[in-house]
């Protein structure tokens, strides 16, 4: 065994409180770090006594906690955690400098282990919640993506006088070694009076990260309010959302699309990659030697083994950090179909949606609303295009009196705002105040997948189908990771930006419909084509039964907006399922792509595969050359 000391320092610990009943107390211990071990002590380094020993391999987690403004009952302000086993200890620093050497130290022991955390608790457990995300299991699945390589513990270097906004009065406050700088990706022009506006470009010091969507910020005037999360991006050398040329939501499938049209020679893109868990770089040609026509090619950024990583698309050139490779690649070919010249800018220029229009606002005055043309009627009333103090484009759904359990839809409504992401169609409020209620969204210009897919038969690319079914998939993984059930996926229930983007829509909707014919399982409306047997029968939900509407979504994609089981009565389509029978392959599927579809209608639900492997494997078989580039 190693027991060579690699750091030791008398910090204060959180009980563990491993039983339910354990005491909550905070306690001094002399903390002793060695390769194999975490072992903390009770008295000097003369004369100790063992408390308890974790074995370092058994580590998932350690990182800083942000104790956004909570009260620390001891005196050591600087709190991180160690996640091991089923256990949190929560350590408490003198200084951040000793947190940083912790941190840093315990992550570098920790990264070949096996079970470390995709994602954490960025606060405390305390009084039975995280007060991150206000879970309540103490086992629940993290809120926030785990970084074990970012620097997150150390402390952000000073900004040199020199590239500081030249002086304002009141002269601007000093930006704390503790702060976390951001760049805002998008003008946010602030709603209501504790809003902070953003300017694209500009810079801003995080100060409270209380919601996963809205951080309280302060920027160079000193001004604090505040913004939405998803429209700034740290401030850090190694984050390339901070350039042009990278955009991460962008698939095979888009960035080809992309290419051709830009179709300027050398146009490139790059984007993440999902068979090398790195980066590619897809680029345009209008003419290369021994090619007939355009071509556009993809290359891995590949990276070497030894300390430091280096960068590189070609073995002969190596470099210490991503954009430099770049850089050198825009002036060198250097064995790429042609250098990069022209980058493609990001694959949604226009400004994303925010969850709610500000920080916890939920009700939207009626009077702010403009009522524009009707878009369709559903299951709950009419929809309307509609603004929102006469610039946000909306949806806005009027409910039919006596079509939903409106008082339990609005206590929810507060919930499925928090849920925001870029393949989920945005819930922004109610009109709650009023009958009939209204219920406003993001807007989305090409309307539901259904139609599109029967509008434009015979059109689509393979590559396009399957991006679509991709993009479902990647709004679906969120939800699923957010333990949030749909309970009625299908093409109808999706929609397409201007973009082409395919959103999730109408999410947990379900359960407040007042029709009968809709919720019974013996209804004429219940969606027993894009339900598993246990729902049909049991009306046993979960993310499972979610993965086998969306094998019957894919099937759906694939015929290009078929009715599945078309003809078939459902009471027919229980017996058939009820068999072991299922939905034959559409003619545009490949064997892969059906043999996914069947993967998702698995009769039991635990042996169907999770949101997050299905989005793996349809990007790989999109990344695959089965899908040629031009
Ligand atoms: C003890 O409280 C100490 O805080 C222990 O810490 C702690 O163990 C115990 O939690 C807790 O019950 P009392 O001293 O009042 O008995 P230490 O071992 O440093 O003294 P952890 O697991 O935090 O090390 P439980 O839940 O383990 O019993
Ligand atoms: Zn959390």
């Amino acid at each position: 065994m190693n027991t060579e000391v690699l750091l030791e320092e008398t910090l204060i610990k959180r009980s563990q409180q491993k039983k339910r009943t354990s005491p909550l107390n905070y306690k001094e211990r002399l903390f002793v770090l060695t390769k194999t071990h975490l072992t903390y002590y009770d008295g000097k380094p003369e004369r100790k006594f063992k408390k308890d020993s974790i074995d370092v391999s058994r580590i998932k987690c350690v990182e800083i906690v942000k104790s956004c403004g909570v009260p620390i009952p001891c005196q050591n302000k600087y709190p991180f955690q160690v996640v091991h086993d089923n256990n949190i200890l929560y350590v408490f620093a003198p200084n951040l400098n000793s947190r940083s050497l912790w941190v840093q130290s315990l992550k570098d022991e920790i990264k070949n282990n096996p079970n470390v955390f995709m994602k954490y608790h960025p606060q405390f457990w305390q009084d039975g919640s995280w007060l991150c995300c206000r879970q309540v299991e103490k086992q629940a699945l993290g809120c926030e993506q785990y970084k074990l390589f970012g620097d997150s513990g150390k402390p952000l270097p000073k900004i040199p006088e020199s590239k500081r906004a030249p002086p304002i009065t009141p002269s601007p406050p000093e930006i704390d070694e503790d702060e976390e700088v951001v760049v805002a990706l998008f003008d946010f022009p602030g709603v209501e009076a504790h809003d902070l506006s953003l300017t694209k470009g500009s810079e801003y010091v995080v100060l409270e990260k209380c919601d996963p969507n809205w951080y309280r910020a302060r920027n160079k005037y000193g001004e604090e309010g505040y913004i939405p999360s998803n429209y700034i991006t740290e401030k850090k050398s190694g984050n390339l959302k901070q350039f042009v040329w990278y955009s991460k939501n962008v698939n095979r499938n888009k960035a080809e699309d992309l290419l051709r049209n830009e179709d300027k020679e050398g146009a490139f893109i790059v984007r993440d990659s999902s068979t090398s868990g790195m980066y590619t770089v897809s680029v345009y040609s209008k003419s290369s030697p021994g090619e007939v026509g355009a071509v556009i090619k993809h290359y891995h950024i590949k990276e070497t083994q030894g300390t430091p990583t280096l960068y590189y698309l070609s073995e002969k050139h190596t470099f210490t950090s991503i954009p430099e490779l770049i850089e050198y690649h825009k002036h060198n070919g250097a064995g790429l179909v042609t250098r990069l010249r022209y980058p493609v800018g990001k694959e949604d220029k226009s400004t994303p949606p925010t969850a709610g229009f500000s920080y916890e606002k939920w009700e939207i005055n009626p009077s702010e609303l403009t009522f524009m043309k009707e878009l369709g009627s559903g299951q709950y009333g009419t929809v309307r295009l509609g603004k929102w103090r006469a610039r946000h484009k909306v949806a806005i759904k009027n409910i039919r009196e006596g079509a939903m359990h409106e008082e339990d839809f609005i206590e929810e409504a507060k919930v499925m705002m928090k849920m925001s992401h870029p393949k989920l169609v945005q819930l922004y409020g109610v009109c709650s105040q009023m009958r009939p209620i209204f219920i406003i969204t993001e807007f989305m210009d090409h309307g539901c997948l259904l139609n599109f897919l029967r509008l434009r038969r015979g059109s689509f690319s393979l590559g396009s189908l399957l991006s679509m079914c991709l993009d479902v998939c990647e709004g679906m993984e969120y939800l699923e990771s957010n333990n949030f059930i749909h309970r009625d996926l299908a093409a109808r229930n999706c929609l397409l930006n201007e973009a082409l983007v395919v959103k999730v829509s109408d999410f947990g909707m379900a359960r407040y419909v007042l029709d009968d014919q809709y919720t019974s399982s013996f209804g004429a409306k219940f969606p027993v084509k894009w339900s598993p047997p246990e729902v049909f029968h049991f009306s046993r939900y979960s993310s499972k039964s979610d993965v086998w509407s969306f094998g019957v979504l894919m099937w759906e994609v694939f015929t290009e907006g078929r009715v599945p089981f078309d003809q078939t009565k459902n009471h027919e389509v229980v017996k058939f399922v009820s068999e072991g029978r299922r939905l034959s392959r559409p003619k545009l599927a490949t064997d892969g792509l059906y043999d996914i579809m069947l993967f998702c209608w698995y009769e039991k639900p635990e042996e169907r595969p999770s949101f997050s492997s299905l989005c793996m494997m349809l990007s790989d078989t999109l990344e695959d050359d089965i899908f040629p580039a031009v």
